[in-house]
C-alpha cells in the first residue's frame, strides 16, 4: 500500500486528521523506548499516522532503536513519517533517504530550499522507485517563519512572489505528495490551497502547544495536523488524541 492509501484508510477507519509527533526525550534510552511504545498503544486508535523527529533518532539510533518503533508503528496499521527536513546537496540527502526508508520510514519531509539538481533529484528518484511519499517543508509554524517564506524574490523574470509560492510550484512540478504548512497561519493555509490545488496534502503542525487553532487550519484547507506535546504531555494522552481528532471533523 503507498502511504496516501495508508493514511486515507487510517483517516477513515479511525475518523482522524491526527498526525501524532512522538517527539519525547528522555537521558535514559530503556525508559524512552518503553515511553515511546506506552504513548503509540494508548493514542493508536485516533491517530491517523506517526511522524518521528530527530529526538527519536539521536536518542536511540536508526538501527536497533527506531526501527522497532517503525514496526510497532506498522503493527498499529498506520504508516510512519521520518521529519527529517533534508536540506544538503544530492549525495548526502540520498543516503539519509534511503537509510530511512530501509529503516521503513513511508514518507519523508524534505526542504525545497536546495533546488532540484543535486539538491532534490536524488531524493525524488529514490522514493519514486521505492514508492515513497515526499512531503516539502513549504512554511515553518514558529513567529520568525515568516523572515524567509513570506520573502518576496522572484525567479528569472517573473514578478516577485512570496518564497513560500515559489516552493509550492516546485512541489507540484516535482510531484511531491505534500506540503507542509504551519497551523498558526490560516491564511498561508488558504493560499497554501489554492496554489496547491486538491492533488497536494496538506499537513498542519503547530496546534496546541503552538498555539494553533485545530478548526481554523482544517477550515482553512489543511488535511491532517501534526500534533505532538499537546497529545504525550497530556495527563490522559488517548483522550487529548481523541479529542483532537474530533476536532478535524
Ligand atoms: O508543537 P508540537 O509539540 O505539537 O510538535 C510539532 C512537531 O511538528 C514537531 O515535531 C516539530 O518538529 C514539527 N514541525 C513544526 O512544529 C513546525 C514546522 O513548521 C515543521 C515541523
Amino acid at each position: 500500500m503507498s502511504f496516501d492509501e495508508m493514511i486515507r484508510k487510517a483517516s477513515r477507519e479511525r475518523r482522524s486528521r491526527v498526525v501524532l509527533a512522538l517527539d519525547l526525550e528522555d537521558p535514559d534510552r530503556g525508559k524512552l523506548m518503553q515511553r515511546s511504545m506506552d504513548v503509540l498503544s494508548a493514542v493508536a486508535k485516533h491517530v491517523c499516522a506517526v511522524k518521528l523527529n530527530r529526538q527519536l533518532v539521536l536518542a536511540l539510533g536508526l538501527w536497533g532503536g527506531v526501527d522497532s518503533i517503525v514496526n510497532t508503528i506498522h503493527e498499529f496499521s498506520l504508516p510512519a513519517i521520518m521529519d527529517a527536513k533534508l536540506n544538503d546537496v544530492g549525495h548526502t540527502n540520498e543516503f539519509m533517504a534511503r537509510s530511512y526508508m530501509d529503516a521503513g520510514f513511508d514518507a519523508l519531509i524534505a526542504s525545497p530550499i536546495t533546488g532540484w539538481e543535486g539538491g532534490m533529484d536524488s531524493v525524488f528518484k529514490l522514493a519514486e522507485s521505492r514508492d515513497k511519499a515526499l512531503i516539502m517543508l513549504t512554511y515553518m509554524s514558529n513567529p520568525g517563519a515568516q523572515t524567509f517564506y513570506s520573502m518576496q524574490a522572484s525567479r528569472g523574470n517573473e514578478s516577485p512572489k512570496p518564497m513560500f509560492e515559489t516552493f509550492i510550484e516546485m512541489a507540484r512540478q516535482w510531484k511531491a505528495y505534500g506540503l507542509v504548512v504551519g497551523a498558526t497561519r490560516p491564511e498561508i493555509i488558504r493560499r497554501s490551497r489554492e496554489l496547491a490545488g486538491r492533488d497536494m496534502a496538506i499537513l498542519s503542525p503547530g496546534v496546541g502547544a503552538q498555539g494553533g487553532d485545530p478548526r481554523a487550519a482544517i477550515g482553512a484547507g489543511s488535511d491532517y495536523l501534526i500534533v505532538g506535546r499537546a497529545i504525550y504531555e497530556a495527563s490522559d494522552p488517548k483522550k487529548a488524541a481523541s479529542q483532537y481528532s474530533e476536532l478535524t471533523l
